[in-house]
């Protein structure tokens, strides 16, 4: 049964002058897995180097969050990333946050039978609407959003994010958050344009999405992929551009698109350590705590709220 809201919101980006698709409709199965393909690419450094940051300031990162209730893993996903926090942090409950609450069960399942001392639950949510937890009030939260996904927001978003965080958290716990930094334009375009075309079909297959939930008739032979650093707004813009002069339909409507005419799918901000520690800062947090690699890719900050 196709949601309704997912399709107007689909076909009323489609129709604007400028066309967009969200990026959260990358990951049906196949975009979720060619997702879990990319992190595995050698151009693709974020996820080794936001581990590697992790493990090798471990302990400092325990120490600067100190104890911890609940530890509330936004986009969770296979909670991979959240559990592997579990034997530093020592949480009481663990808050697996998505927006698909049925791969989060699965996964929790699994990790219940490792971890019988931690009080676990699968919860959906849509970052961009407001969270509220009125059953954790009093206890201390930690949040967690690692993997530069908030690179995926605007800024303006972001700090609405922020500022909800802080809200909740009432003035116990924080965030411990990921991110990636400005950094060579070369590195940045290869992380997005790999040899073997993986992000290339990462970024088309949110068209063979879109024929399944909203019946467009979308040919996939005549898009291409096409990943450019706009270097005055700090971002990688991902598109799909027309390889022809094209008619795509919908129900209730058609689009003409020109060859060389675009689709926006995705934004990915990249910050300097200063502006996003400011970007924190703004969003009411106290005091920040940040971790780098040797070659400062990429950002590990606890801001505290
Ligand atoms: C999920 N997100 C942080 C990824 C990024 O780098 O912005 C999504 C992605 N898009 C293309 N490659 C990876």
């Amino acid at each position: 049964m196709p949601n309704q809201k997912l399709v107007d919101e689909i076909i009323a980006g489609l129709s604007q002058e400028q066309p967009s698709i969200s990026p959260k409709f990358f990951y049906d199965e196949i975009g979720s897995h060619l997702f879990e393909a990319i992190t595995f690419l050698e151009e693709y450094y974020p996820t080794r180097t936001e581990k590697q940051i992790m493990m090798q300031n471990g302990e400092a990162i325990a120490l600067a969050i100190g104890k911890c209730d609940v530890l509330l893993d936004l986009g969770a996903g296979n909670c991979e990333k959240g559990s592997a926090l579990f034997d530093t942090l020592l949480p009481k409950e663990y808050r697996a946050l998505d927006i698909s609450k049925e791969f989060l069960e699965q996964a929790i399942s699994g990790l219940q039978k490792e971890f019988p001392q931690i009080q676990m639950q699968a919860q959906t949510c849509d970052l961009q609407e407001e969270m509220a937890f009125p059953d954790l009030v009093g206890r201390k939260k930690t949040f967690f959003y690692p993997g530069s996904s908030i690179g995926n927001f605007d800024p303006e978003a972001a700090l609405g994010l922020f500022k909800n965080i802080v809200k909740v958290c009432q003035g116990d716990g924080g965030l411990l958050i990921g991110v990636d930094l400005v950094k060579d334009h070369a590195v940045l375009s290869r992380a997005y344009n790999d040899a073997l075309g993986i992000t290339a079909a990462f970024n088309k297959n949110i068209l063979l999405h879109l024929n399944r939930l909203a019946k467009t008739d979308f040919n996939l032979a005549h898009w291409e992929h096409y990943a450019i650093f706009n270097e005055q707004l700090a971002r990688i813009e991902m598109h799909l551009r027309s390889s022809r002069s094209q008619v795509v339909s919908f129900p209730g409507g058609k689009r003409r698109f020109d060859s060389g005419a675009l689709i926006h799918t995705e934004n990915s901000y990249k910050y300097t350590q200063e502006k996003f520690e400011s970007l924190l800062m703004s969003g009411g947090f106290k005091a920040v705590h940040s971790w780098t690699d040797p070659n400062c890719y990429f950002l590990v900050v606890y801001a505290t709220a």
